[in-house]
Parts: structure tokens; C-alpha cells; sequence
């Protein structure tokens, strides 16, 4: 449906910018912060992704603690997700904290410091067909008050249009948080849901020029906002789509104590604290600058 739409030839692509030489351009980032989503190309070399792929065999087999491996009855593949493996799987530690990745992303931020809110695994086996990401904003599910934190998001394998992301152009302007969804099923409420937000605008049913998506190659890297709302068909090809992302968050964002999944979750802060922790360490900028 999404190849359908960008066929139609308005401006429905995800705006892409070179990143082979780690430079993050000015039109890049007025780009990221019109539409809250902008494609790097080739933001990691092969060498990068062997070694995530190195993690993705740890994690998988017993090492990530967060592991959640789903298969629907009438799927043949299996949809597997991790999150805050990095401090038991040896790779994506090396991953995040040698790579340029945090390069890339810090420029996003605008920020006097960033730390690392989390590592995200995600492996859509070949025909987990019924493994569709429904719409939602990252944000809805966060402990946290403010609005820098991005998402990082790099392919690990070819994700054609019909698998690819798509995103609502610009929903991040806003800065209305709307209700998290239940990924497991859409008619039961999220088990962390805040009532008080509103509930999901009809986002399928929007004009066309307002929905964004791009194929992609490994080792090409999305970036988007928090706030951004984002889905994803299952996958209907008969191979892997997995891909990795590394969360980041800025200086105007603080831990706010709520219900929420242990990924999260920090139980060394307090509402009103920076996320800086143990959990969440400070990569870039310093604490004393920022006291
Ligand atoms: O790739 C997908 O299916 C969904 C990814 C996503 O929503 C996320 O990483 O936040």
C-alpha cells in the first residue's frame, strides 16, 4: 500500500542524506526537524554490522535478558525483539560505544549532553507475515517528560518498500502525546496506558502526502523523533528483516516515576532527575557543565 502511495510521486519519501564521512549536514537536521525522520545512507560500513550481527547470536541465545519472541498461529516465522542488551552482549556494547553511532546521532539532539537510553533489537523472520507494528510514538511508552530523545534505527538487511517503515510526516510538531497502543492486540488496552492522553487519530485514513517511507540497505540508518508516529507491515518476504536501534536522549529530558516496562525503568532515579545513571550513561557533554 505504501509503494502505491509513494508511487503516486508527491513528496512521500523519507528525505535521505549521505553519511558515509559521519558529517551530519545542516539540511539534514532542518529536514529532521520538519518531518521528524530523515534517512542517513550508508551510515555503517559491513565491518559495523558483523559485529551487531556478532550480538544478534549472543542475545538470541541467552545473553539479553529483555528477549520476547513471538509467533503468531498463522505466521511460519517468528518475530523476536531485545531491548537493553547492551550491558550482556559484549558486541553492541563495542557497537555503541566504538562505533561513530553516537556521532551521528548527537547533532540530532541539539543538546548539552546525551546519554544512551537503550538498545533495540528487532528480527522479523522471513513470512511473519501478521507481524505488523501497529501505529505509536515511542514517547507513549517512556517514563520520561521532555523531547529530545531519538531514535537511531539502521538496517541490517534489504527492507524493500513493502516492509519498510512509514512514518506521519511532522506528528512530532505538536508535542501531544496520544495513548500507547497494545502491540499484542489492538482491542486490549496497553497495560501501562495513560487514560488522560488522547486517544490515536486515524492515521491510515490521512491524506496521502502526509504518510513517509523509503526503502533501505544495510547499514543505512533512519533517525526520528520520539514523537514521531511510526508503523510497519509484518514481513511477507521469505527472508530476514532485522535491524538494530540505539535510543538517545537529551538535556530537557527527565525520569518521571510511572508504570512503565522494566527496559525503562531505573529504580537509582527519581521524577525529576536527568537520565543519567549506571542504566543510562552520559556518552556525550558533561554532568558538571550541565548542573
Ligand atoms: O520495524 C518495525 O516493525 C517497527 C520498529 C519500531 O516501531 C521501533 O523500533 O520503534
Amino acid at each position: 500500500m505504501l509503494k502505491e502511495r509513494l508511487a503516486g510521486g508527491r513528496s512521500q519519501r523519507v528525505r535521505e542524506f549521505p553519511a558515509q564521512d559521519g558529517i551530519i549536514s545542516e539540511s539534514a537536521l532542518s529536514a529532521y526537524q520538519e518531518d521528524g525522520v530523515v534517512c542517513l545512507r550508508d551510515a555503517f560500513c559491513q565491518n559495523w554490522l558483523d559485529v551487531i550481527e556478532r550480538g544478534i547470536l549472543q542475545a538470541l541465545n541467552g545473553a539479553s535478558e529483555n528477549l520476547d519472541v513471538v509467533k503468531k498461529p498463522e505466521d511460519k516465522g517468528q518475530f523476536s525483539v531485545s531491548s537493553q542488551a547492551w550491558q550482556n552482549v559484549g558486541p553492541f556494547r563495542e557497537f555503541i560505544f566504538k562505533s561513530h553511532a553516537a556521532d551521528l546521532a548527537w547533532p540530532f539532539l541539539e543538546s548539552r549532553y546525551m546519554s544512551l537510553f537503550y538498545d533495540f533489537l528487532l528480527i522479523k523472520e522471513a513470512k511473519s507475515n501478521n507481524a505488523e507494528t501497529p501505529w505509536h510514538q515511542d514517547h507513549a511508552y517512556y517514563p520520561l517528560r521532555g523531547k529530545k530523545a531519538i531514535n537511531c534505527w539502521i538496517a541490517l538487511d534489504p527492507i524493500p518498500l513493502s516492509t519498510a517503515l512509514r512514518f506521519w510526516r511532522g506528528s512530532h510538531k505538536s508535542g501531544v502525546l496520544y495513548r500507547a497502543v497494545n502491540f499484542e492486540n489492538s482491542e486490549l488496552d496497553y497495560p501501562y496506558v495513560r487514560k488522560e492522553r488522547p486517544e490515536l487519530p486515524d492515521i491510515d485514513g490521512t491524506k496521502d502526502e502526509k504518510v513517509l517511507g523509503t526503502e533501505m540497505q544495510p547499514g543505512d540508518m533512519l533517525v526520528w523523533s520520539s514523537y514521531t508516529f511510526h508503523s510497519a507491515p509484518g514481513n511477507t518476504l521469505d527472508r530476514r528483516r532485522a535491524a538494530f536501534s540505539v535510543n538517545w536522549v537529551g538535556d530537557d529530558i527527565t525520569y518521571e516515576e510511572t508504570p512503565a516496562i522494566e527496559t525503562y525503568l531505573d529504580s537509582d532515579l527519581k521524577t525529576g532527575d536527568r537520565l543519567i545513571s549506571e542504566k543510562f550513561p552520559l556518552i556525550r557533554g558533561s554532568a558538571e557543565r550541565t548542573a
